[in-house]
């Protein structure tokens, strides 16, 4: 089982899209094993984008992800990380398929609605970065797991 960290940023949030957003990732299969609104504040922004930290859009990418709450997910199943990544589409909505969140809802890059990790190691550093161990029911046991995961 990998895991992954969804955050549906501030204009999904904004814009009423959180329960739309959610319902894709729950359809998809993927089991939900954490879940909070949050304010992310600057150094937690910053810590989750240092990756970019010397691009020019890094400025503007930590505003954006603390200038409202956000909904936080930590998401469990076969192949997460690339399940979610699919669900998401490409980062700049504009050239997201349609049918993925970003291609269905989204136009630019810098509101593209929703995070998801981009390596299995990846989520587990995310995950651990958002939720502290008593948030998180890992390993919980889902009654339609077996018409899910073979
Ligand atoms: P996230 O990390 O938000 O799930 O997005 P992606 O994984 O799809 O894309 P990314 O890491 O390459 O970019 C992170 C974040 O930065 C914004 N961004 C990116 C931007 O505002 N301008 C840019 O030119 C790029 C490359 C969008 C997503």
């Amino acid at each position: 089982m990998e895991r992954t960290l969804i955050i549906v940023k501030p204009d999904a949030v904004q814009r009423g899209l959180t329960g739309a957003i959610i319902a894709r990732f729950e359809a998809r299969g993927l089991k939900i094993i954490g879940m909070k609104l949050m304010q992310v504040d600057r150094a937690l922004a910053e810590k989750h984008y240092d990756v970019h930290r010397e691009r020019p859009f890094f400025a503007g990418l930590v505003e954006y992800i603390i200038s409202a709450p956000v909904m936080v997910i930590a998401l469990e199943g076969t192949d997460a990380i690339a399940a979610a990544r699919s669900t998401i589409g490409a980062t700049t909505p504009a050239e997201a398929a349609p049918g993925s969140i970003r291609g269905d809802y989204g136009l630019e890059i810098g509101r593209n609605l929703v995070h998801g990790s981009d390596s299995v190691e990846n989520g587990e550093i995310e995950v651990a970065n958002f939720f502290s161990e008593a948030e998180l029911c890992g390993g919980w046991s889902r009654d339609v797991d077996r018409w899910v995961f073979e």
